[in-house]
């Protein structure tokens, strides 16, 4: 008998802000939820399993309107209708208050009770399988103590969607412990909600969560997919993740300090790049770049804003043996100087330096500065522009200061040829 179990499909994910992004791949990221779940109907069909269990969370929200649930419903029966059973509770994202549209039950297709705890026994496959559906998108009470006891001689599953003890970034819903899952007598969880794939205990039970099916944003990174299992008798004998994502997430950070220009940098950006695309080519990598360190680039940007960014894409679109898209490239960087050395200097790039280090030996005065300054300008530069002032932390404000300080510098060194430090 194999199963498969995923979780946290979203389908219909909203990506929000795509719009702002120039030359995004917009379709293919709005496509992505929709393409994974074929992916991985897909794999059932190539490796005749017998059941998938969704563990939760198969949509983000109400439909917008019918199609997204006829999409879920054309997947379900090319399973159905090869003779795979399929086993769904519902999440706190599509728990049956969240989902106002309603379209015929499909055979082949149990979607569990959000009023009680079910079993379905399988005898033909050896298998029972719990579960229970969220009511409500907010479950505060543990569900697993009213989840059934073992079916005798089964392999005994527990389909659950819940927080477990907490998780970071995500609400805790219908959390539990290991201890009460353990405590149940059955021998595998398939739990949804967490979506950082995790194994949470290797056997008896052994309990995982097999994170979403397909990352939506540049938090989600790395591989996304499902776990295969195949039990004998009442036995697991093998559990393989496989990833079925279509759209992959990553955030590179690339040090800087060893970088002493546009070529050195297109140069290791298209070494990692290709390093994080290696041997998934047919898969698009969408690539959140954080450059840092002290390094002559930082010079190069303040000079002509907009340039480290516009040398990643390009050296992006170079990359001809692996398909990325730049989302987004955060800058943190900083000019190496001698800063003594320049701040004895008595030309304006000295002057510029002795202020600059004055003005940061004293945070509280730094900050005041700050704020009275910005009370004359409006609104901040770049990639803080929209931040409220009054909210920036100290280190936001000394990166600011940093990229005033190369701005004025580079317009030195342009209007005073050998003036440079
Ligand atoms: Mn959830």
């Amino acid at each position: 008998m194999r199963f498969i179990h995923a979780a946290d499909l979203h389908i219909d994910s909203p990506l929000q802000g795509l719009d702002g992004y120039e030359g995004a791949p917009v379709e293919r990221l709005r496509g992505a939820t929709r393409q994974a779940l074929v992916a991985l109907v897909d794999l059932a069909l190539e490796r005749t399993v017998d059941l998938v269990l969704l563990a939760g969370d198969v949509y983000d929200g109400n439909w917008v309107d019918f199609r997204t649930g006829l999409f879920f419903r054309e997947q379900m029966l090319r399973l159905t209708r090869a003779g795979t059973r399929v086993f769904v509770v519902k999440g706190n994202h599509d728990a049956a208050s969240q989902i106002t549209r309603q379209l015929p039950p499909i055979d082949g297709v149990h979607e569990f009770s959000s009023s009680r705890s079910e079993t379905v026994d399988l005898p033909e496959l050896g298998v029972a399988i719990h579960g229970r559906s969220f009511p409500n998108r907010a479950v505060p009470e543990d569900l697993v103590p009213s989840y059934p006891a073992p079916v005798p001689g089964r392999f005994n599953i527990g389909l659950l969607h819940t927080s477990l003890t907490g998780r970071e970034g995500h609400d805790p819903y219908a959390p539990t412990s290991v201890d009460a899952l353990a405590d149940k007598g059955y021998d595998y969880f398939a739990l949804g909600h967490v979506h950082a794939r995790e194994v949470v205990q290797e056997s008896a039970p052994r309990i995982v969560f097999p994170g979403n099916l397909q990352g939506r944003h540049a938090r989600e990174t790395g591989p996304k997919g499902c776990e295969l299992v195949t039990v004998e008798g009442a036995t697991l004998v093998s559990a393989e993740f496989l990833a079925l994502d279509v759209v992959r997430w990553h955030q590179l950070h690339l040090d800087a300090s060893a970088l002493d220009g546009l070529d050195a940098l297109a140069r290791c950006f298209r070494t990692q790049a290709a390093a994080l695309a290696e041997g998934t080519r047919d898969r698009l990598h969408a690539l959140r770049v954080l450059l840092h360190g002290e390094s002559p680039l930082h010079r190069i940007e303040a000079g002509q804003p907009g340039t480290l960014a516009a040398a990643i894409q390009a050296a992006a679109l170079d990359l001809d043996d692996a398909e990325v898209w730049i989302e987004e490239v955060r800058l943190d960087l900083r000019s190496p100087m001698d800063r003594a050395a320049v701040a004895a200097r008595t030309d304006a790039v000295g002057e510029v330096v002795r202020l600059v280090d004055a003005l940061a030996s004293d945070e509280a005065q730094l900050a005041a500065w700050f704020r009275a300054r910005l009370s004359e300008l409006g609104t901040l530069p770049g990639a803080m522009a929209g931040a409220d002032p009054a909210q920036l932390d100290a280190a936001a404000i000394r990166a600011l200061l940093a990229d005033a300080e190369a701005t004025v510098l580079a317009r030195l060194s342009d209007t005073q040829p050998g003036g440079g430090a």
